[in-house]
């Protein structure tokens, strides 16, 4: 096993893995950026370095720092987090060089799998659904016209270096198809430097659902299960849960075959997710990989009892996997929100500043992996996210429940965050029912809240009978003698009177 892991990340995620590395005994070695210098992944560390400025290009993105980093303090592993450098090939081929060992994926495997069409090729031959339509970039527009027209408008030209909506076209029918073919490639070329762009059908308001992955390097691989990502916010990941409401036995068995699959033909080792789209029937399709471990790993640890980070440290250490491992079975129900730093009043823009006073919850079923303390500044020059809340449940309607009043407990001032959205969102009757898709969270959010109250009976003659009581106050107020306009009644004066009307007939 390893004497001393470095951790090159920050926040909640290098918070957690330091937990890990300590339950097992090993040594944690922490990078930070200037701002960073009193950060909780810097206090917890047994050894902390600085690596730069707060700009994370010349900090946490900066490869050779971290191997000097490394190589001075005597690590014999690294481990990425997500995010940053943690799908970056560069990074597992520094590592290797470097003589220490990078806990994750092989730089190969993250290739064959990270991008889009590489996925979609390997799915194909891994005998896995993916979404009909082009794996590989369009070079003859009227090639893939054909291919548009036979599958069926709308379809969806994706650019090959998009990502996360990003360089995502529709177009809606055949007339619109040149068109939107040259908009999505010269705006594929302007955002990434790369035009080309690939067709597939539309699927109409999927869910997103992924299957956790874990091979170790001895040929094994199994699932985990799915996590439902289907809330999200412009294709940002807010709320997650496992299992999904929507998955079924068999649906699971069958998602979770074909996850290990495409797994197995890349070569993968260590944690990964495979991302799919559901559609309505239940039918599933390959989207991407993820080769890493992902921010919503708790929900999948809370329904398994597993240590997704422990186990990471060990497949990277060489250890096999426990046979017993395929007849896990999800315990009850997990989910889990992210608490940002930002202010849904101010349409989520980043709230950094520092934490006045700030109280978690606890209690029974109550996870917290949590990256601030009170009295520690948020920095602006990093993804606000604060912490993760996760509720465990025997039920789907108990972990709401939890969740909710966790959420009520959780007390935090000097800055904004997020909480209300998710008090917003487990009031909504289609989420209680489990009736999401990855549009949904954006439909919410565009449709006025709180819901303008209906007139109460009566508000009208109440409101005529105000207006006329102020103009006669007016009018004596202005009677012989007064000429001077007088000022309006105060806006109390005023509801205290339509409070006195309120008991009218
Ligand atoms: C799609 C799709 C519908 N049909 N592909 C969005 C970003 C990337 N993860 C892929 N995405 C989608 N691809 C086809 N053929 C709908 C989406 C999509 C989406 C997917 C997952 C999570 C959130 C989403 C929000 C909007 C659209």
């Amino acid at each position: 096993m390893f004497r001393k892991i470095l951790i090159a990340n920050r926040g909640e995620i290098a918070v957690r893995i330091l937990r890990a590395c300590r339950e097992l005994g090993i040594q944690t070695v922490s990078v930070y950026s200037e701002v960073d210098r009193t950060s909780l992944h810097v206090l917890l560390a047994d050894e902390a370095y600085l690596i730069g400025p707060a700009a994370s290009r010349e900090s946490y993105l900066r490869i050779d720092k971290l191997m000097d980093v490394a190589k001075k303090s005597g690590c014999d592993a690294l481990h990425p987090g997500y995010g940053f450098l943690a799908e970056n090939a560069a990074l597992p081929r520094a590592c290797t060089d470097a003589g220490i060992t990078f806990i994750g994926p092989s730089a190969e495997a993250m290739e064959a799998m990270g991008s889009k069409t590489a996925g979609k090729q390997l799915a194909r031959r891994a005998n896995v659904p993916t979404v009909p339509g082009t794996s590989d970039p369009i070079e003859n527009p009227e090639d893939a016209q054909a291919l548009a027209q036979n599958m069926g408008y709308p379809v969806l030209l994706k650019a090959i270096a998009g990502g996360g909506g990003k360089g995502m076209r529709v177009v809606p029918s055949d007339a619109a198809f040149r068109s939107a073919w040259r908009d999505a490639a010269s705006e594929a070329l302007n955002a990434f430097g790369d035009p080309r762009v690939f067709l597939e059908k539309y699927l109409i308001g999927p869910r997103h659902i992924e299957i956790q992955i874990l091979a170790d390097a001895h040929g094994r691989c199994v699932s985990l299960g799915e996590r439902e990502c289907s809330v999200q916010r412009r294709h940002q990941k807010v709320v997650e849960e496992a299992p999904s409401p929507v998955v079924t036995p068999e649906l699971r068995r069958k998602m979770g075959d074909a996850a290990v699959r495409l797994g197995r033909a890349g070569g993968y080792v260590n944690a990964g997710t495979v991302e799919f789209l559901v559609d309505a029937d239940l039918n599933f399709y390959f989207l991407e990989v993820n080769t890493r471990l992902q921010v919503e790993h708790p929900v999948t640890e809370q329904v398994t009892g597993l240590d997704l980070v422990k186990l990471q440290i060990a497949i990277a250490a060489g250890h096999r996997l426990p046979f017993a491992w395929e007849t896990i079975t999800p315990r009850g129900h997990a989910m889990e929100v992210r608490l940002y730093a930002e202010d849904p009043d101010n349409s989520f823009f980043p709230s950094p500043g520092k934490i006045i006073s700030f109280r978690a919850p606890t209690g029974p079923g109550i996870r917290i992996d949590d990256g601030v303390y009170e009295g520690w500044t948020v920095p602006m020059d990093y993804d606000p996210l604060l912490s993760k809340l996760i509720a465990w449940g025997n039920s789907r309607e108990e972990t709401i429940a939890r969740l909710r009043r966790a959420l009520d407990e959780y007390t935090i001032t000097g800055i904004r965050t997020n909480v209300s959205l998710f008090r917003r969102i487990l009031t909504e009757p289609e989420f209680l029912r489990g009736e999401i898709r990855t549009t949904w969270l954006d439909e919410m959010l565009a449709r006025p809240y709180p819901p303008a109250a209906p007139p109460r009976p009566g508000t009208e003659e109440a409101a005529l009978i105000a207006a006329a009581l102020w103009h006669s106050a007016q009018s004596n107020a202005s009677a012989p003698g007064g000429t001077e306009p007088q000022p309006a009644p105060s806006p109390w004066k005023m509801e205290g009177r339509r409070q006195q009307m309120d008991h009218l007939p």
